[in-house]
């Protein structure tokens, strides 16, 4: 019987018209089939390329044989084994919401490994399958096609059978992929086999060609006179016009190896030049960033969980340490590094900060270097340089690092020892910002009084859980130009501020709004934490007092440097520093 006249004895092909209705991934690859639209499948060949995919607006995936082989490096002759593939699928399936029509080449065996094919496919959540009519193990049907033996008929319907039989949702799909004019055997041969997979149950019929013009397919469309959705492989004739595939009635196009190609011709020519060049310099803006890749594989998905499940405090906090300046007082042992890199009691000073951070779990610390930044140890941080130190404050250190900010934060001096207890309490405050203040008597455990706080109430250390806030933090050097505003609580300030402020994700919206304002200001260059913590209150913030009595230094001369080994022994392990036996024999 002549097809055209099988095609008259067939009624319409029900048309699926509802679109943005919530279907599964077998649905919409089904609805795309029938659709009266000409359609587009993309390749993709794992992961990465599958969200490429989906994001350019790809409405479903073809998972290319021969694609797939490739980024593996091996042939499109069946070398990798079919678990490979469903690997693959898996992971291309989780990085894509869209459907994917697997080509699955020609079933990866007979009837009985076709059932079983397609029972993993539907539980990896993939739409189709499309098998080709030649024999297992197959070679890619542009090398040498016409020498390739194809499958008898009925034994590859039979096969087609075995999968519509064994498959559990009703809309995945079997794709009938006829090689008839790819290995030379005719219209007639084609079209013999395509209607004999088509009453085998087969979705749909791809047929292939490997012209380099359309007119095989568009013959064969014409003789096919609608009987089922026809799919089509432009990669030989892909200088035909979109339009042409429209006119001939095709259901859906393939663009089969297109990002496996355009991947490897960037790959090549970066290879090359960075081989060439032994730099990276010349190809760093001609490439996504890092960033990108992130964003691609969904890590902010990842932060946001971890901020649910791990806790916000786990993992999530960061620090910033200033710890741009030489450090007044200090000029006579700083001239080949910074105040930071001061050794007390055999580590600097950096460290013992960065150690107590570590403690607390808090491993994305930024330290904002500037005088004799060379000499800073970069071990375990990212480290950033106010490149104007010399002419420039805390606030303009602070600048470098705080953009790149995301999650809770402590803002530190670099020049603070302190016992563990300190930071801890600190971090725990839930409030978007909180400090700590000293309330032992000024100047009884640091030689270098700067920073005096005044509070919403003095520190009664009975009083559990009443919560203090800050109302002014009045800096050494502010203090010799302007007393403390009227509104201000006059008198002895109820403490001093150490130097850390621990700011909330929420509270670092805010302060980087405070500080951008605060940019404007034309001597924003001056400016220290304690304006800045005066800025954040006049704007509303309430920030928390913690307060703690003692037990914290500072380094801020020489006097200070020659105490604060002492301080330092007595945080260490008992029996691990010979010099320990100071613990206990002050109020630190
Ligand atoms: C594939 O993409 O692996 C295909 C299409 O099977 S083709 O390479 O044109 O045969
Ligand atoms: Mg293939």
């Amino acid at each position: 019987m002549k097809a055209s006249m099988i095609a008259a004895s067939i009624p319409a092909l029900p048309r699926i018209v509802k679109k943005n209705i919530a279907l599964t991934r077998s649905a919409k690859l089904r609805q795309m089939l029938l659709s009266d639209e000409l359609e587009f499948l993309m390749e993709a060949h794992n992961g990465l390329s599958a969200r490429i995919v989906r994001e350019a607006g790809f409405s479903g995936i073809w998972a290319s044989g021969l694609s797939i082989s490739a980024q593996f490096g091996v042939r499109d002759n069946n070398e990798a084994s079919w678990t490979q593939i469903v690997d693959m699928l898996e992971f291309m399936a989780d990085a894509s919401d869209l459907p994917i029509l697997l080509d699955g080449d020609t079933g990866y065996g007979n009837f009985n490994n076709m059932r079983r094919l397609v029972r993993k496919l539907e539980q990896r959540g993939i739409a189709g399958v499309c098998i080709e009519d030649k024999q297992f193990p197959k070679t890619n049907s542009f090398l040498n096609g016409e020498r390739q033996p194809l499958a008898d008929i009925a034994e590859f319907a039979g096969k087609i059978a075995a999968g519509k039989d064994t498959q559990n949702d009703p809309t995945f799909s079997i794709v009938a992929r006829v090689e008839a004019l790819i290995a030379g055997w005719g219209m007639d041969e084609a079209l013999r086999r395509a209607e004999a997979y088509r009453l085998a149950g087969a979705d749909a019929i791809l047929i292939h060609s490997k012209l380099s013009k359309p007119d095989e397919i568009v013959t064969f469309a014409r003789e096919w006179a609608g009987r089922g959705p026809l799919v089509i492989v432009p990669t030989r004739y892909y200088s035909t016009p979109t339009e042409v595939f429209r006119a001939a009635g095709i259901s859906t196009v393939i663009w089969a190896n297109h990002m496996v190609r355009s991947a490897t011709s960037a790959m090549q020519s970066v290879a090359r030049e960075i081989h060439a060049s032994q730099t990276l310099v010349n190809v760093e803006d001609r490439i996504v960033p890092v960033n990108e890749i992130f964003r691609l594989q969904d890590a902010d998905e990842y932060s946001a969980a971890e901020r649910l499940y791990l806790g916000v405090s786990a993992t999530s906090r960061s620090a910033v340490v200033l710890a741009a300046s030489r450090g007044k007082g200090l000029e006579a042992v700083t001239t080949d590094r910074p105040k930071v890199m001061l050794p007390i009691a055999g580590k600097p000073l950096l460290r013992w900060l960065i150690d107590s951070f570590k403690k607390e779990n808090i491993n994305d610390i930024t330290v904002v270097g500037g005088y004799r930044v060379d000499a800073i140890d970069p071990a375990g941080i990212r480290l950033v340089v106010n490149e104007r130190y010399a002419h420039t404050s805390e606030l303009a250190s602070l600048t470098c690092a705080v953009d790149a900010l995301e999650s809770d934060t402590v803002i530190s001096y670099g020049d603070l020892l302190f016992r563990s207890y300190v930071l801890r309490d600190l971090v725990e405050a839930a409030a978007d910002f909180s400090v700590v203040v000293d309330s032992s008597p000024t100047g009884a455990s640091n030689r270098t009084v700067r920073d005096f706080a005044y509070c919403s109430r003095s520190d009664d250390r009975g009083l559990f859980g009443t919560q203090v806030l800050l109302k002014r933090v009045v800096s050494g050097s502010e203090k010799k130009l302007e007393r403390p505003q009227a509104t201000a609580p006059e008198t002895a300030p109820q403490g001093r501020w150490i130097g850390m402020l621990n700011v909330s994700r929420q509270g670092l919206v805010k302060l980087k709004a405070v500080l951008g304002e605060l940019r404007e200001r034309p001597d924003f260059d001056t400016l220290d934490m304690p304006a800045l913590l005066n800025a954040l209150i006049a704007a509303g913030a309430a920030i928390e007092v913690v307060y703690v009595h003692g037990h914290w230094r500072g380094v801020n001369d020489l006097e200070d440097f020659r105490r604060a080994a002492d301080f330092a022994h007595a945080q260490t392990p008992f029996g691990a520093a010979p010099g320990a036996a100071t613990v206990g024999t002050s109020r630190e």
